[in-house]
């Protein structure tokens, strides 16, 4: 199946336009309608999902043999994490082959199988794309590193040591947190935003380019639905690579994001390539300033559809150490705050996307909500509906509609991530909190939200016949996806009704959002409205509940879901039990 848009013929392409205009929600300031605006997409963990031969790894047959359960959730699209080549330094996201299936993954056959099951089903399906940096096992890198009048020299960032030591660079995984490594081979050095073994590619050469282009090609003429890009505001750089200015105040990453020819970049990408496919793109907005959030997608730009901000990512953790929890930056007015300003931006132009948890983050249900056993069910429900009831693009992680939760490992050893064990090691180094960090690692860690699925209550949890590359929770003898098809209250069960509310809504999709009671530090309150019908949704997000008003002129209507069996509405306002969830109808008085 292609879906080049070049090879529709003219004719075709001229009679569709009209329908297209048509199909635009009324009001001129309402978002224009796109099929990738209303769908929901489900992330799958590739490594962590189900693994089909036995070595602890899950695979892409693994993924075939679930495809079943993905389309009883209702989504429409899987975004799966990096399948391709790769050494594993950090699990897929160090490529050596683009155009190859990682071993450990399966083939290129599985592969097509994989994704006629998909369209099969209706699914629809979002590689990543990992183009910042490779791997420095990929054959671009070695012959880069090999002389410096290699034709692949300029395919990497290069610094002569002759010159002396470059400027500092900030390195997210680098076990001396330096961005720059020197290599003996051509007495230089190379740059790795990430690790060692993922240096960044030379996007200042358009041979470089073009070769992205191509491999992108190669994936959407196999079929493929649209792609993330992984950190993609970092690929343009400085290349005099000069020391930090000091209007960044020290913060290397928004320094990243805003690289000189960036966008310039990314308009030759939609044009070469995005332009000629009806395909979704969610760029990965490291370090991108809220104002400078629509230049990547106001449609006029011609650049991408959407990108994930970490505003909501950052609520709970340090400021300048995403690294640690914060506790005193969790006030829920703050959180509203967040999701009023972003739904703002995007207001008239461009798109949003909302997702609370996903393979960088720790379980949506123990930062955001709460998992002791009173009130997981009810919080890890509630957050879901938060969710499906924003105006953007929701984006559910494998097993948060089983209400998935921390693992909180205690020991270096049980960790599998470079990100905690690199951070380890310098700090021990430097005779710095170890405790401390093992104790903060507990809460924020990724590895908490890369555990296996949880299919069963048997050992491993189904997921596996082996023992897993990582430790599986073990909660999963309650919480998982066979005990919960068969109760009808459980977490799994609401997702699917809440999936089926928000897909029979248009104005849980495109209606207008409205923030109400800003300051309540209990409740998080909102309408939706569109075409003169308006939609409240109420969510406490404490042990002790929350009342919240109704609004002035409105009077409660129909309550179309509810995660708790009693009802919140008292004439004038809604009394909300501990975690509770509510949407319903607002009627005019
Ligand atoms: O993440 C980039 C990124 O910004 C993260 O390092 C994030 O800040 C951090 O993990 C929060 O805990 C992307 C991928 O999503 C991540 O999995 C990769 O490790 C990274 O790029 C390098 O490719």
């Amino acid at each position: 199946m292609t879906r080049r848009l070049a090879f529709v013929p003219l004719a075709l392409a001229l009679l569709a336009w009209p329908a297209a205009q048509a199909s635009q929600a009324p009001g001129a300031d309402a978002p224009r309608k796109a099929w990738w605006k209303e769908v929901v997409v489900y992330q799958i963990y590739p490594r962590s999902f189900q693994d089909s031969d036995g070595d602890g790894i899950g695979d892409l047959r693994g993924i075939i043999s679930r495809l079943d359960y993905v389309q009883s959730l209702g989504v429409d699209v899987v975004w799966l994490n990096p399948i391709y080549e790769s050494p594993n330094d950090d699990n897929g996201y160090d490529i050596s082959d683009y155009r190859a299936i990682m071993r450990q993954m399966g083939t290129m056959a599985d592969f097509d199988a994989m994704l006629a099951g998909m369209h099969q089903r209706g699914i629809k399906l979002v590689m990543d794309l990992v183009v910042n940096h490779s791997s420095d096992e990929h054959a671009w890198f070695k012959q880069s590193r090999a002389s410096r009048d290699n034709p692949y020299r300029d395919y990497y960032h290069w610094w002569p040591a002759e010159r002396g030591v470059p400027a500092k660079r900030w390195s997210f995984f680098d076990e001396e947190a330096n961005a720059w490594r020197y290599d003996a081979t051509t007495n230089a050095y190379y740059l790795h935003y990430f690790s060692r073994k993922q240096p960044d590619l030379n996007w200042e050469n358009p041979k470089l380019r073009r070769e992205v282009y191509e491999l992108m090609k190669f994936w959407f003429d196999k079929g493929v639905d649209g792609f993330r890009m992984d950190v993609i505001p970092f690929i343009s750089k400085d290349t005099s690579f000069p020391p930090l200015p000091a209007s960044y105040g020290g913060n290397y990453v928004a320094y990243y994001a805003r690289g000189p020819h960036l966008h310039e970049y990314l308009q030759e990408m939609n044009r070469e390539v995005l332009s000629r496919y009806d395909v979704m793109t969610v760029g990965e907005g490291a370090g991108v300033a809220i104002e400078d959030a629509l230049d990547f997608v106001d449609e006029d730009r011609k650049e991408l559809q959407t990108f994930f901000h970490f505003e909501v990512a950052d609520w709970g953790r340090r400021k300048g150490d995403f690294m640690y929890p914060d506790p005193d930056n969790r006030r829920l007015p703050d959180l509203k705050d967040v999701f009023t300003r972003w739904d703002r931006v995007f207001e008239k132009k461009g798109w949003g996307t909302v997702y609370l948890g996903n393979h960088d983050q720790s379980r949506m249900l123990s930062r955001y909500g709460n998992d002791t056993p009173p009130y997981r069910v009810a919080s890890a429900k509630m957050l879901l509906t938060l969710l499906l009831t924003m105006r953007a693009t929701p984006y559910v992680y494998y097993g948060d509609e089983l209400g998935m939760a921390n693992i909180r490992f205690r020991e270096i050893s049980d960790y599998r991530d470079l990100q905690t064990i690199n951070y380890y090691t310098r700090l021990k180094r430097e005779g710095g909190d170890v405790a401390g960090f093992l104790a903060a690692q507990a809460e924020v860690s990724r590895d908490n939200g890369r555990t296996p699925m949880q299919w069963t209550a048997a050992t491993n949890a189904g997921f596996s016949t082996a023992t897993p590359w990582i430790r599986v929770n073990p909660d999963h003898e309650s919480v998982n996806v066979e005990a919960e098809e068969r109760a009808p209250d459980s977490v799994l069960s609401y997702f699917r009704r809440l999936l089926r509310l928000r897909k029979s809504e248009p104005t849980l999709v495109y209606g207008a959002y409205q923030l109400l009671d800003r300051d309540n530090p209990e409740v998080f309150a909102y309408t939706r409205s569109l075409d003169g019908r308006s939609l409240l949704v109420a969510l406490s997000f404490s042990a002790s509940g929350g009342r919240t008003a109704i609004p002035a002129g409105q009077a409660p209507g129909k309550v179309l879901i509810n995660n708790l069996a009693t009802s919140p509405v008292q004439a004038a306002q809604l009394e909300l039990a501990p975690y509770q969830a509510v949407v319903l109808e607002l009627d005019r008085k």
